[in-house]
């Protein structure tokens, strides 16, 4: 088999990577462990940027996600029992952030590659790439079988590798330790998340500082809500029935204003690990990395699948140039230019963790500053905006 892109991961970054190649003319084969199934059910992000929303859109893909997706304008802070609105619409001059949930994002991709004749390979077993640093890179695997394995082993030659497989996967190790640098960082700390089949209790996201530690309140559909709260990592879902689940997240939501938090049934329990993870660069050769494969925030500044989509739009830019002329002007430079932005986001997202967490063993003074962070960006105008800006995605880089 050959291709001219030769792309490791049906996750929001190889999809859409997929897509905008094929806007531009450019032939690619997505390569998926998982089955089709698996990848359009699996609960993960649910905030878009406006400036995915706008890409998305821009490509032919926002006509559900603008008829499905709900447009919020502003986000809550909750601390001390009160709730203090950030306005996003009015401190951007307009922008908005939109839940619509990835994996619904996803269907909207998988559908749009399948119906434009793209080659999305699902199901595939033992991935691996080589000669990424020649001109003739190749990617290794099986077809068919049970789940890929004991099936046929194929072969992709591509003239580029995109590494889109996620934090687990396989490509990033492809990066020779000669040139790699890694910066990880694990939280003491995890997410306990829920969806549950109940009314919406608030019209906006609710982030809540609290003593007993940190809780989310989102939302996937009027019917449908998705709610975290901070909790041991190596906790175990089977420690927590659904009434231990309700009180604690009534205990860290309660407001002094008399706002309930609507209970039903839960319908999934899973625990999340925090961490961050860079690598750099994001490319050697002819791979190049993007989204989880190459960086890890955690969830609390909502940024995780944006930056992948942020990545994609660059290194397509960087393709096209490339098969249009040769240049690989815009190529060489796709790692300076996306870790400019995975660093803000580091930064961004390390800060809203830092500021609505709570830190075991702290002697008190950090659980004192934290409530001055929150105290000061719902009081100054200027650190709300700065809120505002990096919540809803600071602008694109150009070329
Ligand atoms: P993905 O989505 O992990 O996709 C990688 C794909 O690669 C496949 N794969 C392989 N395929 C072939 N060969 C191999 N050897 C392979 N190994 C793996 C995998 O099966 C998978 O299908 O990475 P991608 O595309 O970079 O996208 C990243 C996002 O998924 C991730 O950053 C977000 O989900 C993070 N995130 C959030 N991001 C946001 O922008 N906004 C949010 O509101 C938000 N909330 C969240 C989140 C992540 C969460 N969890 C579960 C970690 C909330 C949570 C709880
Ligand atoms: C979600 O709806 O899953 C969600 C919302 C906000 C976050 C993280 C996840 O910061």
């Amino acid at each position: 088999m050959r291709t001219q892109v030769g792309i490791v991961g049906a996750g929001p970054a190889g999809l859409l990577l997929s897509h905008l190649l094929h806007l531009r003319g450019i032939e690619s084969v997505v390569l998926e462990i998982r089955s089709r199934a698996e990848i359009e059910s699996t609960i993960r992000a649910g905030v878009l940027e406006q400036g995915t929303v706008d890409l998305l859109a821009q490509v032919g893909l926002g006509e559900r996600m603008k008829r499905e997706g709900a447009v919020h304008r502003g986000i809550a802070l909750r601390f001390g029992g009160r709730t203090h609105r950030i306005d996003l619409h009015e401190l951007t001059c307009g922008k908005c952030i939109t839940l619509y949930a990835q994996h619904e994002v996803l269907k909207d991709l998988i559908k749009a590659r399948l119906e434009a004749g793209g080659q999305v390979l699902f199901d595939v077993a033992d991935v691996s790439v080589h000669d990424t640093f020649g001109k003739a890179p190749k990617i290794r695997f099986r077809e068919g079988g049970e789940g890929g394995k004991g099936g046929e082993p194929r072969e992709l030659s591509c003239d580029f590798v995109a590494g889109c497989d996620g934090f687990h996967g396989i490509c990033r190790s492809a990066l020779p330790d000669s040139v790699r640098r890694e910066y990880p960082r694990i939280y003491p700390f995890g997410w306990f998340g829920i969806l549950t089949r109940a009314p919406r209790s608030t019209p906006e996201l609710i982030y809540a500082h609290h003593d007993r530690g940190f809780a989310l309140v989102s939302t996937r559909s009027p019917e449908i809500q998705r709610l975290y709260f901070q909790c041991d990592p190596n906790d175990d879902v089977a420690n927590w029935p659904d009434e231990r689940i309700w009180a604690e997240l009534q205990a860290r939501l309660a407001a002094e204003d008399g706002w309930k938090l609507h209970e039903g049934p839960i319908l999934q329990k899973s625990i999340i690990a925090m961490r961050s993870f860079v690598i750099e660069p994001m490319q050697h050769g002819r791979l190049f990395l993007a989204g989880d494969a190459a960086h890890i925030v955690p969830p609390t500044g909502a940024k995780g699948m944006n930056l992948a989509i942020a990545d994609v739009r660059v290194l397509a830019q960087g393709l096209e140039q490339y098969f249009a002329s040769g240049s690989t002007a815009l190529l060489d430079r796709y790692s300076e230019v996306c870790l400019r932005r995975v660093w803000r986001a580091q930064r961004f997202s390390r800060w809203m963790t830092e500021a609505t967490h709570r830190f075991e063993g702290d002697p008190g003074v950090g659980a004192k500053l934290q409530l001055a962070e929150l105290d000061y960006v719902t009081s100054s105008r200027a650190a709300a905006t700065s809120l505002a800006e990096n919540y809803v995605g600071l602008p694109l880089d150009g070329p």
